[in-house]
């Protein structure tokens, strides 16, 4: 079957990888800090530039904060995946496991005055814009010390003094947000880019195109992240795109091809566009990844995708797996003590999720807030349009 045939191209990159332990040399630096090469698990494509090398200088302090990082991640989502079967989470969410390493390659690169807007997959961006468990299960929860207020949800985390700009539930809607948050950043001669991260479905929308011309025209310092995890919904992405080389889709904008999963080779990419944007304007930059649960919390995801493809993602391309056997294999630290950290994060997120709990939810009057101009009031009318029938805050 078609779909059998396509799914095996999901496992491409690692499979295509130099194991390793050949692909890696540790260096010794003149501090004795331990500095170590590592490479990127397929070489970058590029379209209209020339892509940067696949090898990386990295620490073993950096190893273990991406370690610990996704470690966080993977455990908060599966804790959501558990209270929403418990009814503590309602409504819509969207869980980002499996795409970890794009959240935190993606911050190794930048800085916290770099903007990022995405889609409803936010929770993890959140995390990695240096936003708490706490603030992310009493948000989902819809409770009152949420970082929205407890008025957002899963779709719409914000952390606007770290440069976090939602949590979108419209598709595509964040792409010409996002070039506006570019266009701000340029007006105020700020050295600073603005990210703005949208799917594979997303990708064919033409607001992107809209949004990208005039970051063209202008020079804009935008960087269009794709995340490519293969499906929008339940679609496959070569029943949607006629050329799932997103890439590509930017014509005469750059654009590159990243294995999403190997969090080295997001954050080389994210280094190498930033700088291109700032010179030279907007970059595409498609990073190859994967969800493991199904598009939302109503979805099983199994329907539209055989289980095979789904563990074979899991063993072959993992991307705090692929982490995990880079700390091993430089003696960094042992099995037990991964271990031991993983178990260190599932007390701090049980602990969170039990200080969420605690939050009261959001006071009535909180309904009014944030959603119109204060003191100018709104005038609510029947379904005649002639009758007056409330007058709101
Ligand atoms: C304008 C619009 N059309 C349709 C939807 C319904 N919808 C929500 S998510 C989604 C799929 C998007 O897939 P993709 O862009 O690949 O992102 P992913 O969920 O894979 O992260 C659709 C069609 C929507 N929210 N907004
Ligand atoms: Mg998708």
């Amino acid at each position: 079957m078609a779909l059998t045939h396509r799914s095996t191209n999901l496992l491409k990159p690692l499979s295509a990888a130099v194991p390793f332990t050949s692909s890696l040399r540790r260096l010794f630096s003149t501090d004795d800090a331990t500095a170590i090469t590592v490479e990127t698990s397929v070489p970058f494509t590029g379209h209209k530039c020339d892509p940067p090398p696949r090898t990386i200088d990295t620490t073993p302090k950096e190893l273990m904060t991406f370690f610990r990082d996704m470690a966080t991640m993977r455990r908060m989502e599966i804790a959501a995946d558990s209270l929403y079967k418990a009814k503590l989470i309602r409504g819509f969410c969207h869980l980002y496991d499996g795409q970890e390493a794009v959240a935190v390659g993606m911050e190794a690169a930048i800085t916290k005055k770099d903007c990022i807007i995405t889609a409803y997959r936010d929770h993890c961006i959140f995390l990695g814009r240096g936003g708490t468990l706490v603030e992310a299960f009493t948000e989902l929860m819809g409770r009152r010390d949420g970082c929205s207020r407890g008025k957002g949800g899963s779709m719409h985390f914000y952390k606007k003094e770290s440069g976090f700009y939602g949590g979108h539930g419209i598709v595509g809607a964040q792409v010409p947000l996002g070039i506006g948050l570019a266009f701000a950043q340029k007006y105020s001669k700020e050295e600073h880019v603005a990210f703005a991260l949208y799917g594979d479905g997303a990708a064919n929308q033409g607001q992107l195109f809209e949004a990208l011309n005039m970051a063209a025209l202008w020079d804009l310092p935008a960087i269009l992240v794709c995340e490519n995890n293969h499906y929008g919904m339940g679609t496959a992405e070569w029943r949607a795109a006629k050329s799932p080389a997103y890439y590509k889709r930017g014509d005469y904008v750059p654009g590159l091809k990243v294995d999403g999963m190997d969090a080295f080779a997001v954050k080389q990419a994210c280094k190498f566009a930033k700088e291109h944007a700032l010179k030279n304007g907007p970059i595409i930059l498609e990073m190859d990844t994967y969800r493991y649960h199904g598009h939302s919390m109503s979805d099983p995801g199994s329907t539209y995708r055989t289980r095979d493809e789904i563990s074979g993602v899991r063993q072959e391309r993992d991307p705090l797996e692929r982490i995990r056997k880079l700390i091993l294999s430089h003696d960094i630290a042992t099995e037990k003590e991964l271990k031991d950290i993983e178990k260190e994060i599932r007390k701090e997120v049980d602990e969170a999720i039990a200080q969420a709990k605690e939050s009261p939810m959001p006071d009535p009057s909180e309904l009014f807030t944030n959603v119109y101009v204060k003191g100018f009031g709104v005038q609510s009318f029947g379904a005649d349009r002639k009758e007056v029938r409330a007058i709101l805050p």
